[in-house]
């Protein structure tokens, strides 16, 4: 049985191309996101210390959405954040707003994401003591790991590569997210990749090749939906294309895509 749900993104604190909506519309997005069939959405936070968590809870739950995830990496545009900088200071700081994302999470169940945190390059050593630290903070908050394509990061492009790092840190609370655009850029093969990420599979965004909508590229969902079938994938799908071939198809999807997988 194909038991995902399925998510949005929405901005609480600085614009993202990944979302039709602007920050300063984020209750009125919850409304549009429930009435197109979500069942959730992936909040994207810069600095949760800047967030009231008993309002974003309460209009979560008078909307009737879950908090599937939350996105972490606008600090790294935003503000320089990096867990493998070669300062000593911003990996700190980075590790700490990490820390704050999974406090947050924590009342929620919800995934904490790290993308471009993790920096653009960098010492895979640095990344794994980092990434132990924050893992460690709380046992029960899942984190997942994003490979990234090598147009944005040189660490961790495929989900082989953030296996091994998921299995060098050794902590039950880490785990892959796998990006479909992403992995049509890096991965031989997207179903054995998602396929190889087995029950370490927390969170999966969905983009076609071009970043427009699922159908609107020419990636091949049939082989992702086949792969997350076949490994009993339960967790969530978070749409995460650019607001193309335009808005109203993007907030739509969810009719199309649960007819195509079931
Ligand atoms: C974030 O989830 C992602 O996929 C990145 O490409 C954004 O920079
Ligand atoms: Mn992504």
């Amino acid at each position: 049985m194909r038991h995902w749900s399925l998510g949005m993104i929405v901005p609480l604190q600085d614009p993202t191309p990944f979302s039709p909506f602007a920050p300063v519309d984020w209750r009125q997005a919850l409304k549009r996101v429930k009435t197109a069939g979500y069942d959730g959405v992936e909040l994207a936070i810069t600095d949760p210390a800047k967030i009231d968590l008993a309002t974003a809870e309460e209009a979560l739950e008078s909307e009737g959405l879950r908090l599937l995830s939350i996105t972490t990496g606008q600090a790294a545009g935003l503000e320089g954040l990096s867990l493998t900088s070669r300062d000593e200071r911003i990996r700190r700081r980075t590790i700490e707003r990490i820390e704050a994302h999974i406090d947050f999470a924590r009342r929620f169940g919800a995934v904490v994401i790290v993308g471009s945190l993790r920096g653009a390059d960098g010492d895979s050593e640095l990344l794994t003591e980092a990434l132990r630290e924050c893992a460690g903070h709380a046992p029960e908050v899942r984190l997942a790991l994003e490979p990234l394509n090598r147009y944005e990061s040189r660490l961790v492009n495929t989900v082989a590569e953030g296996l091994d790092v998921v299995e060098r840190v050794g902590a039950e609370n880490l785990g892959i997210l796998a990006d479909t655009f992403h992995a049509n850029i890096e991965e031989a093969n997207i179903g054995e990749a998602f396929r190889a990420a087995g029950d370490r599979l927390f969170h999966v965004h969905l983009a076609d090749s071009n970043r427009h909508v699922p159908g609107y590229g020419h990636l091949d969902f049939a082989q992702v939906w086949d792969a997350l079938g076949s490994i009993g994938y339960q967790q969530s799908l978070v749409l995460e294309p650019l607001p193309k071939p335009n808005t109203e198809t993007l907030i739509n999807a969810p009719a199309r895509l649960r007819g195509e997988w079931k």
